[in-house]
């Protein structure tokens, strides 16, 4: 049985890794769990959650998945949870959703200073309240209301870098008007050079992601559980250096995430962009015209690169039949991965660009 366990998963992985064109990948087998990038550990706890702890749904597979992220920040690359990302302040704030598809509800917090769970707080704004967002200093005071521990998020390793950041003597990143030369994430462009290039903020976008590629690694995650329940939801420390007061895409639902009984999308990479685009919404909706899910993830991509060809930008989208894609824009590779009850341990899929 182990080594039929093996060899289906071996057949998928040269499946999807043989693909110069991603196809779109069908798993009837649930509890199923998608996830962007390599984040292995984060799909086993969300899977492992779904399918032996009693009386769990889908909602709480994405909970303690993300949470995975949020405590071990660094099986996620740094990117999610505490020690990751300082702003201009040298603080760490934290964005995440959770949306349960079955009732349309959904959680979000934005900028959430001191509390290291914020998908679990996510949860409770959807649970406890009427709200769908809350954000800021306000966030954090929800959340210790309703129990949670408030602490620093700041570890040697990101005080580090913020102190590295700061002794380059840069200005505050993100700004459109300011001399980037110096910055250490930023490739050096004169004053001139970057009100030259502003109406192609595509271009711009370029330079600086291509020296900033390891800061857009997210988590996002879709499951479907036991019952044939979609959940979604996100976490994130954002971007490094960002302007203090920054909420990315992560939260924003539709743009991080977006979830129905049928469909499931889930978005990375750079917030700024995407959240103007909705894309985990627009992935939803293709989807429900009858296209696969990779070109789901395609045609919402497409709609960014028009705008902003230099973006770089990664989606995985599910459908309620458990098939599976995915798509990039600027990440060579993108890479998600997927677990369900045929498999011993997560699938990883990497992809190109389109385009
Ligand atoms: C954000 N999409 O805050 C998230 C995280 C990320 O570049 O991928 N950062 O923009």
């Amino acid at each position: 049985m182990r080594i039929a366990i093996f060899a289906v998963a071996l057949c998928l992985l040269s499946f999807t890794l043989s693909q110069s064109i991603h196809e779109s990948t069908k798993i009837a087998n649930f509890p199923l769990v998608l996830t962007t990038w390599n984040f292995v550990n984060a799909t086993k706890t969300a899977f492992t959650t779904m399918m032996n702890t009693p009386g769990s749904n889908g909602l709480d597979g994405v909970e303690k998945g993300c949470n995975f992220c949020e405590n071990n920040p660094n099986q996620c690359d740094f990117t999610v949870g505490y020690g990751g990302s300082p702003n201009d302040l040298g603080e760490t704030t934290l964005d995440a959703m959770i949306m349960w598809a079955p009732t349309f509800q959904i959680g979000s917090v934005g900028c959430v200073k001191g509390i290291k769970n914020v998908i679990s707080v996510a949860r409770k704004v959807m649970e406890l309240t009427e709200h769908t967002m809350l954000v800021g200093e306000d966030a954090t005071n929800f959340a210790t209301q309703v129990g949670f521990t408030q602490e620093s998020l700041t570890t040697e390793r990101s005080a580090n870098i913020y102190a590295n950041w700061v002794a380059g003597n840069c200005t505050p990143n993100y700004w459109t008007d300011q001399n980037y030369a110096n910055c250490p994430p930023f490739e050096a462009e004169s004053l001139s050079q970057m009100k030259d290039t502003r109406h192609l903020l595509g271009k711009q976008r370029k330079s600086l992601g291509e020296v900033n590629k390891g800061n857009h690694d997210t988590i996002g995650m879709v499951v479907i559980d036991s019952d044939g329940n979609l959940a979604c939801g996100t976490s994130t420390n954002g971007k490094q250096y960002k302007i203090h007061g920054r909420v990315g895409d992560s939260p924003i639902p539709g743009a991080g995430a977006y979830c129905d009984q049928d469909i499931g999308g889930a978005a990375t990479g750079d917030g700024d962009i995407m959240m103007r685009f909705l894309p985990s919404l627009r992935a939803v909706e293709e989807l429900r015209k009858g296209v696969t899910p990779t070109e789901a993830a395609v045609a919402a991509l497409l709609s960014i690169q028009r705008y902003y060809p230099g973006t770089q930008a990664g989606i995985i989208v599910l459908g309620k039949d458990g098939t599976i894609g995915a798509a990039s824009l600027g990440f060579n590779p993108f890479t998600y991965n997927y677990q369900h009850p045929l498999l011993s341990a997560p699938v990883v899929v990497q992809i190109p660009p389109i385009g």
